[in-house]
């Protein structure tokens, strides 16, 4: 017998009942459903339904606010801020995503800065909807202290992903989204309970010995950044970009020791995105096509990007495959008994 499988729509649909039945407004429902089953779709399985027992023992502990109503503010001509109010990152990019992209079109370029927020999910999702519109977006988010940064002896930074999205002529958007520690921490949990070592150079044990065990990074130990000091800089920028810039939180200010059950960070997330119609002959999309030519040329197969569009092109025909205790788990949670 194979897999049970979903179309996007049937799994947005359990994902959203899931949600509505633990809590939250219909438009939070809406999003987080949209954005994890999207996920699963493209195969991202470390934010695909894997995350749903997190989201509800975060609801549940009361530590984010699945009703919350982002306060949407217009400050410059080029700059958007949202208060997500203790809220998802999702709904606050969806109450304010009109007007940063009027001030992009406008200005050419416009900043969405979202703080007081909680960010459980991949990136990518946030910012590829922009390139399929003609723009070019950029996204960061910090998550929680678990990232020793390079030469120091204790964790301190998130697990930091960046995202890019650019249009490109003639295919899909050209899209990266990469956690700029060596591992994601759900890649890590992964790991763990499939019995799996994770590379070298992954992480450390809570004595900063040096180890592949995911159950010693995940008890006391810690992750690495990638490309040791290379990607602690840009770890240490999305810090920046993410916390101070917007006003939300660093990955090591918030405490959630009193909400037993807690795993959504409390962070903030800036989104920069750029109108590159306002570029010198308008042929932006055009050149990307050129350089991506020039990468398969050279030898480069796979593009950032790749894998997941394949995995949704075979998920649109023959739907999304979950193991039958996945799709039950999920049910006895949309029953309300997970
Ligand atoms: P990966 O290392 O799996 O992939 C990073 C990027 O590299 C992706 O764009 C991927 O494309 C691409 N890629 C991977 N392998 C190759 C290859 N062989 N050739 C060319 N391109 C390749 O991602 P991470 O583990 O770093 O991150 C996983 C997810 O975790 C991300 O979605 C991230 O947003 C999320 N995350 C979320 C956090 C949060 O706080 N919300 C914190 C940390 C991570 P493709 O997708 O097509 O494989
Ligand atoms: O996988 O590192 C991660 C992560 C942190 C918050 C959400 N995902």
């Amino acid at each position: 017998m194979p897999d049970p499988s979903l179309s996007l729509v049937e799994l947005e649909q359990l994902l959203e009942r899931i949600f509505l039945n633990h809590g939250t407004s219909q438009d939070v429902a809406r999003s987080l459903a949209a954005n994890c089953a999207a996920a699963q779709r493209d195969g991202a399985h470390s934010h695909g339904v894997f995350r749903m027992p997190g989201y509800l023992s975060s609801l549940a502990s009361g530590w984010v606010d699945g009703r919350a109503v982002p306060l949407v503010e217009d400050i410059a001509s080029g700059y958007v801020s949202v208060d997500a109010a203790g809220g998802f990152a999702q709904p606050a990019l969806q109450a304010a995503r009109a007007l940063l992209v009027s001030k992009a079109r406008s200005a050419g370029i416009a900043v969405l800065a979202i703080r007081n927020s909680h960010h459980f999910a991949a990136l990518w999702p946030d910012v590829e909807p922009f390139a399929r519109e003609g723009l070019v977006a950029l996204s960061v988010v910090n998550s929680m202290t678990c990232v020793v940064p390079h030469g120091a002896s204790k964790p301190l930074f998130g697990t930091n992903p960046i995202a890019f999205a650019a249009p490109c002529e003639g295919r899909d958007p050209v899209v990266f989204d990469m956690a700029t520690s060596a591992l994601a921490h759900g890649d890590v949990q992964i790991a763990a309970r499939e019995g799996r070592q994770v590379p070298p150079g992954s992480g450390v044990d809570r004595d900063g010995q040096p180890t592949t065990d995911p159950a010693a990074i995940l008890h006391g130990g810690a992750l690495l950044p990638f490309g040791a000091h290379k990607g602690s800089a840009l770890s240490m920028m999305v810090e920046l970009l993410s916390a101070a810039l917007t006003g939300g939180h660093f990955s090591f200010e918030f405490d959630w020791s009193r909400h037993p059950g807690a795993q959504t960070p409390w962070t903030g997330q800036l989104i920069i995105v750029i109108d590159p119609a306002k570029s010198p002959g308008h042929g932006f999309a055009g050149r990307c096509r050129e350089l991506v030519e020039r990468m398969h040329e050279v030898g480069q197969a796979r593009l950032s990007g790749d894998r997941r569009y394949r995995a949704r092109e075979m998920a649109d025909r023959e739907g999304i495959r979950l193991t039958p205790e996945h799709l039950q788990q999920l049910q006895a949670m949309a029953a309300g008994v997970g």
